[in-house]
């Protein structure tokens, strides 16, 4: 059985604490458990100060088969920030900000590049599914045709990926960021970080038709915007089935003091390490129907 563990964000002495609660145990060189896996939800640099630790940390276990992992958004941009654009002589497919090369600091970095582009982008396992935002059919098709059997990503990936308004890239962000809908002209709303925001991140796992924007919103309480959801927007949606295996994402930068299913099959395990909030788990035992009994997490209140 599985252990789901959210995103890390270079949080290592947080990752340590939470393996230890969960009855992890270092032997030889890594942390591994008699009878169960670790599942990560990707997203394990940039944010916080001890990225190359955590990657100490997480590699070998994948690669030792004591867990599996899914990659994050941030990963997908680590690489596309060390592939050369093809066209623009000194650019890179991320351009290479100051706000971008702050995130990204870390000079042993590089040397972990190769290994996120042999990342699946999701798992589909006997009875549960892992991915780091979003579970939507389509979008999985696009990118499985564009990189078939979870191959190394290619340069060619990439760049088709980081093209923006192709399906390859609308897929992507789909699956690693979660969907979006736009808000009617004129509504906006700010966001945690004061941004102001004209489109709302959905439940995309909740059937759209009565639904506001503030309740289709999966950050309801930052969105007070009552007006019932567009036509365009329910007839756009294509709510993951309640019926269908339970998914379990992170990158959501949920607050709460106790963590909470989204769904009765969805789970996100993402508390906000890197923003004031704790590493989050949940402990999988085959159950269809999750429960908020199951999370467990290290950090805040639990140290
Ligand atoms: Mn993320």
């Amino acid at each position: 059985m599985y252990d789901l563990i959210g995103d890390i964000h270079g949080h290592a002495d947080e990752l340590v604490k939470l393996l230890k609660v969960l009855g992890y145990q270092k032997t030889q060189s890594v942390y591994e458990h008699p009878e169960r896996k670790v599942i990560f939800l990707g997203d394990f640099i940039d944010r916080g100060p001890q990225i190359r630790k955590v990657l100490k940390i997480v590699r070998p276990m994948i690669e030792e088969g004591k867990a599996l992992g899914v990659m994050g958004n941030h990963e997908l941009n680590a690489l596309a920030f060390h592939t050369e654009h093809r066209t623009r002589a000194d650019a890179y497919l991320r351009s290479r900000s100051n706000k971008n090369i702050l995130q990204l600091t870390d000079k042993h970095l590089s040397d972990a590049i190769n290994w996120f582009g042999t990342l699946p982008m999701w798992l589909d396992l006997d009875g549960l599914r892992v991915i780091h935002a979003c579970w939507d059919d389509k979008a999985i098709a696009t990118i499985k045709s564009a990189r078939p059997n979870d191959e190394e990503i290619t340069t060619e990936f990439l760049h088709s990926a980081c093209r923006k308004g192709n399906t390859l890239f609308n897929s992507v962000e789909i699956v690693l960021k979660g969907k979006e809908a736009a808000l009617p002209k004129g509504e906006f709303f700010y966001d945690k970080d004061g941004h102001t925001q004209k489109n709302i991140r959905t439940r995309w796992y909740s059937p759209p038709e009565g639904q506001t924007y503030r309740k289709y919103a999966l950050h309801s309480d930052e969105i007070a915007i009552d007006l019932p959801l567009a036509p365009s927007v329910i007839e756009a949606a294509v709510p993951y089935p309640s019926t269908a295996k339970p998914v379990f994402v992170g990158h959501y930068w949920l607050s709460a003091n106790r963590p909470q299913v989204l769904a009765d099959n969805v789970a996100c395990v993402d508390y906000s390490v890197a923003k004031g909030g704790f590493l989050c788990a949940y402990r999988w035992n085959g159950e269809q129907k999750l429960s908020n009994d199951n999370f467990v997490w290290a950090g805040k209140d639990r140290t």
